[in-house]
């Protein structure tokens, strides 16, 4: 059995802010883009646990979240200086292990299975670890330490903000079973939809959704679906990967209108690969594949991605690779609100 540890940091962006400016402790902070007021089109990156008090959360139309705290500090998103943070927070994590998986800015897998071997000696690690995070960069995160990566993660889940969480393995399947199916990841609101549905019920927990077989997940689901038959059951053999390359490059634009104008959608959109690609250079990156986003005018966001052969594209190579994809988000009638072009890269 694995000992895996899970650190995520506590609301990064605005922790960052709050430590640079300690005058906006105990007030409501909210990163992201500029809400103009209200009438703002971005979102919010993240925000600190007071202005979550009001219902702001990541992700939400930062115009919401000036309706819900309009007295809250709002700030850019100031990204680099929170990757020089996060850099100087995974070096500490570094010294204590050999097999650290990155996964975001803020949030890494530590395999201490040979390191520490029990779930004691790995909760002391964890400790030393959150302890000299906040020595040396007076920052808190919270640590969870499981069985396998899911429930490391969920163990931090329910450790947050500021804590330390071990799920033994003989707690699994009991702490498991009362939670929302939400809590696996890779259940997204669309999946637990139609868990419920399936299920016909209001609310699913991972009790219920264990009466599901796996022949029914993957009707359901495909190959997904046995991975969640696994998982309700707190199985997880996803390995900590050290040092993940880069997989992806991308930018996205939020129109100023929601727009169905071909011509201004084309032209941002060539921009978004110009600058992509310019970027996949500067990486010294190859490129396998090209994704491409769209949401529109009521967020309904989809993506569509198509690969190819590992190799040098030109702006034009890439423009006509990932023409259709686009083309056809153009089709439907319904206004778009903002589209992404992501590259899929390895590095050469
Ligand atoms: P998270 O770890 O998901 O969130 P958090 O650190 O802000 O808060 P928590 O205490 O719950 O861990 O994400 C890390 C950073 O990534 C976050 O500070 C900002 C950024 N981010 C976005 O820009 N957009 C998003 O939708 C999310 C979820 C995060
Ligand atoms: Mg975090």
């Amino acid at each position: 059995m694995a000992v895996i540890i899970h650190i995520d940091m506590d609301y990064f962006f605005a922790q960052v802010e709050e430590r640079e400016n300690p005058h906006f402790k105990g007030k409501p902070v909210v990163v992201g883009s500029d809400p103009k007021e209200g009438k703002g089109r971005g979102v919010v990156s993240t925000c600190n646990y007071e202005a979550r008090k009001y219902g702001v959360k990541s992700g939400m139309p930062i115009s919401k979240s000036y309706q819900l705290v309009p007295h809250a500090i709002f700030l850019p998103v100031n990204m680099n200086f929170y990757k020089k943070v996060s850099a100087s927070v995974f070096k500490i994590i570094e010294g204590y292990t050999k097999k650290m998986e990155k996964v975001s800015l803020d949030e890494a897998y530590i395999d201490v299975t040979k390191e520490a071997g029990s779930f004691k000696k790995a909760k002391e690690k964890a400790l030393k670890i959150k302890e000299e995070i906040f020595k040396k960069e007076s920052l808190t995160c919270t640590a969870g330490v499981g069985e396998n990566k899911m429930m490391a993660k969920i163990a931090c889940e329910i450790g947050k903000p500021n804590g330390l969480k071990v799920i033994l393995p003989s707690e699994t399947k009991k702490i498991l079973s009362s939670m929302d199916v939400a809590v696996i990841p890779g259940i997204g609101p669309k999946t637990k939809e139609k868990i419920k549905n399936y299920l016909k019920e209001k609310e699913v927990r991972i009790k219920d959704a264990k009466r599901i077989k796996k022949s029914e997940l993957e009707n359901l689901f495909g190959k997904r679906g046995k991975d969640f038959f696994y998982k309700f059951r707190g199985r997880d053999d996803s390995p900590v990967v050290e040092n993940r390359k880069t997989k992806s490059v991308g930018r996205e634009h939020t129109f100023a209108e929601d727009t169905k104008d071909a011509e201004k959608i084309m032209k941002t959109y060539k921009k978004l690969i110009a600058s992509t690609l310019l970027s996949v250079r500067r990486k010294k990156l190859k490129i396998k594949g090209v994704v491409v986003t769209c949401r529109f005018e009521d967020f309904d966001t989809h993506t569509k991605q198509v690969s190819f052969k590992v190799g040098d594209y030109s702006e034009e190579d890439l423009y006509k690779k990932s023409l259709p994809l686009l083309l056809s988000f153009l089709t439907k009638n319904k206004k778009i609100r903002l589209i992404g072009f992501r590259s899929l890269v390895v590095e050469s």
